[in-house]
């Protein structure tokens, strides 16, 4: 990916403003741009294919419902993938911030993939709005379980990712895969467990969303960062205009220029690049101040 070039008017009243007394109280909105870096694929446009299954029509109920073998064979994929990268230089950026107590920070993650976590992420100041890979839950609606850190990789013999070739263009069938070769859980011995995602039309869990909610009543957000997401995805966009209808500023962290936007500012390119130059005087104090 080429290196970004800022202009440094950009720079320097993006800057002026983190660094002025307006600028107390910050919201992070991440997406599946920030993990691409560490070579994790996104949803939308072209990465957005697991093999030639679009990956958007996986994260169905319905999907899992018509075919859990498929969906824990794309789900085990992203497991692996997730376990073998690396946080990059955008997650640790975003780690030090929240490091920083003389800022108000929240960090609202749309990913699932534990990137941030691994960087080192202030755990009080994240919320997994849509769950984790690593979490599992039984799908038996009697039963309680939930598993809310399990990195086993592979979860079953026949969930093996690291033989299965996952390009795009492989158009080659998947195994089937019955119910007896997928995770079942462990307490009521009968239910099917399932990735403690969150697909399209299921709830998010109340405890994140009213954690959110207070953070936004509470504080006054100044600034919102909005990075690596494609803003399409609700509640998670909702945060954004909320933000701008109480006058809050925002700066969009993004590959793709938005040429619509020209209240926010705009840090075009790779955000694992963008991050750690645009948060530079807020990182300098978390490592100053360990310094003393
Ligand atoms: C880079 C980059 C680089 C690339 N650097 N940038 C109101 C209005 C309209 C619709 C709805 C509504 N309310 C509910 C809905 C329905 C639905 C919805 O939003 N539909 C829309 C699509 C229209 N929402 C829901 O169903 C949600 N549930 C719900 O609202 O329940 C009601 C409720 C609310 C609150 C409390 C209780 C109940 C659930 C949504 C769940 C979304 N789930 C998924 C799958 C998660 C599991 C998994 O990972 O498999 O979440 S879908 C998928 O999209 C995933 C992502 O987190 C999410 C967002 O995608 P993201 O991260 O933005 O990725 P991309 O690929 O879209 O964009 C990447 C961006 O990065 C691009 O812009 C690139 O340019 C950029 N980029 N490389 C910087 N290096």
């Amino acid at each position: 990916m080429a290196e970004p070039l800022i202009p440094s008017e950009t720079l320097t009243s993006f800057h002026n403003f983190i660094t002025s007394s307006n600028c107390k109280t910050i919201l992070a909105l991440l997406g599946a741009g920030l993990s691409s870096a560490s070579g994790l694929p996104t949803f939308r446009g072209s990465g957005g294919y697991w093999r030639h299954y679009n990956s958007i029509d996986l994260a169905t109920p319905d999907a899992f419902e018509r075919d859990p073998g498929l969906v824990w064979q794309f789900y085990s994929y992203r497991r692996h993938m997730a376990l073998a990268a690396k946080p990059n230089a955008g997650h640790q950026a975003l780690a030090q911030l929240s490091h920083n107590d003389k800022i108000n920070f929240l960090t609202i993650t749309q990913n699932v993939d534990g990137l941030s976590q691994r960087a080192n992420h202030n755990s009080q100041k994240l919320i997994e709005l849509h769950g984790s890979l690593f979490c599992l839950k039984c799908t038996n609606f009697t039963c309680s379980y939930r598993d809310p850190a399990n990195f086993n990789d592979p979860l079953t013999e026949s969930l093996d990712a690291s033989s299965l070739v996952h390009d795009k263009d492989n158009l080659e069938d998947l195994p089937f895969l019955s119910d007896d070769k997928l995770p079942h859980c462990p307490l009521c011995e009968t239910g099917l467990l399932r990735p403690g995602v969150v697909w399209f039309g299921e709830s998010l869990s109340w405890v994140n969303v009213d954690k959110t909610d207070e953070f936004m009543m509470r504080n006054h957000v100044d600034l919102m960062l909005v990075i690596g997401t494609s803003g399409l995805v609700w509640p998670a966009a909702s945060y954004i205009d909320i933000v701008k209808n109480q006058g809050g500023k925002v700066a969009v962290f993004n590959i793709e220029k938005d040429d619509t936007d020209t209240e926010s500012w705009q840090f075009i390119g790779d955000c694992s690049k963008t991050l750690p130059m645009a948060l530079k005087p807020l990182i300098d104090q978390v490592n100053l101040s360990s310094e003393l």
